[in-house]
């Protein structure tokens, strides 16, 4: 920690203490979901932690400083003003430098979490190789910083927006195990399944807690990226989805839309053109990622503590 970082008292003592912590990204807050239902998840979620016993550690950048714990009023601002940044983990010096604020992605948010010393962390979807990245170099910094950080990320698959293929290629030369929370099917986001399998399977939270404790503590570096699927009663149709996901897709090449750009528009035209479903599905499955990090984030706590 330094001079630049500012770490909320509450998690501050937790991670000191031992005491159960779980991260939360931003830029779902400030790109990802439209308003009001972004303000109000952020809460739910840090509401939920705190109904299980866990501290809610959400990241940020706000006027300069790289925040890890944030307040409701924090939340608001971030979700309601104008102009805040999409803060990748290239941004986050420029982002200090000029006193501006942004909302962290999964690769911003991590780094912060682990800074501040927690080690369960948790988003919707990850970013990863986009569809037509073979001539476009689309790749998300979200799995180059995985593959540096020691932090579990749950999430509900790689977002359906991607090419899953390619991502799932580009994770295991990274080194990051891809498990399925109770399932041997890559979870897709938006839908419980994909046609990929996963290369491990766990059943349960005791089981990611002794994996984290296993890999960190044989000195190997990096995430485990533990994909849960979205609840099946909020999940997308997926012949629907994906023909959204087409048009989003093509309309994004034509309009010339590029770099950190890309995934907030293709998510927020998928959403108008699935009629709301994938944006039912993504509150859902956020909800649900929160109860599975946090009893990981317990299981880890007590376990390290033995
Ligand atoms: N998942 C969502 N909504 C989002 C994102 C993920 O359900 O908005 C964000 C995450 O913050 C992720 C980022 O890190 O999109 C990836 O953006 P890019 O593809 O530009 O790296
Ligand atoms: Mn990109």
């Amino acid at each position: 920690m330094n001079e630049y970082m500012l770490v909320s008292d509450e998690v501050k003592d937790a991670v000191e203490s031992g005491q159960p912590v779980v991260a939360f990204e931003t830029a779902i807050l400030t790109h990802g979901l439209p308003q009001p239902h972004n303000v109000e998840l952020s809460k739910e979620v840090q509401a939920i932690a705190g109904s299980m016993g866990v501290v809610p550690a959400a990241t940020a950048v706000i006027d300069g400083k790289l925040r890890v714990g944030l307040t409701d009023e924090e939340i608001e601002f971030l979700g309601t003003t104008p102009g805040v940044a999409k803060a990748g983990y290239r941004d986050l010096g420029m982002l200090i430098a000029t006193k501006g604020s942004g909302g962290t992605t999964v690769a911003a948010s991590i780094t912060l979490a682990v800074m501040a010393g927690i080690r369960v962390f948790v988003t919707g979807g990850i970013g990863g190789v986009h569809r037509g990245a073979e001539t476009t170099f689309d790749i998300s910094a979200d799995l180059i910083i995985m593959s540096k950080v020691n932090v579990a990320t749950v999430c509900a698959g790689m977002k359906s927006i991607l090419d899953i293929g390619l991502t799932m290629e580009v994770l295991e030369t990274l080194g990051i195990p891809v498990i399925g929370y109770g399932t041997c099917i890559l979870p897709g986001f938006h839908t419980r399944e994909t046609a990929y399998k996963v290369p491990y399977t766990v059943k349960d939270s005791g089981d990611v807690a002794r994996l984290m404790i296993s890999k960190w503590g044989a000195g190997l570096k990096g995430s485990l990226l533990v994909t849960v699927p979205v609840p099946g009663e909020d999940e997308a149709d997926p012949a629907l989805l994906e023909d959204a996901i087409g048009r989003a897709v093509n309309e994004a090449n034509e309009k010339g839309i590029t770099g950190k750009d890309v995934t907030p528009y293709i998510l927020h035209r998928v959403g108008e053109l699935t009629g709301g479903a994938t944006l039912k599905a993504n509150l859902s499955l956020v909800r649900n990622n929160t109860r599975v990090g946090c009893d990981i984030a317990k299981c880890y706590s007590s376990s390290v503590r033995i």
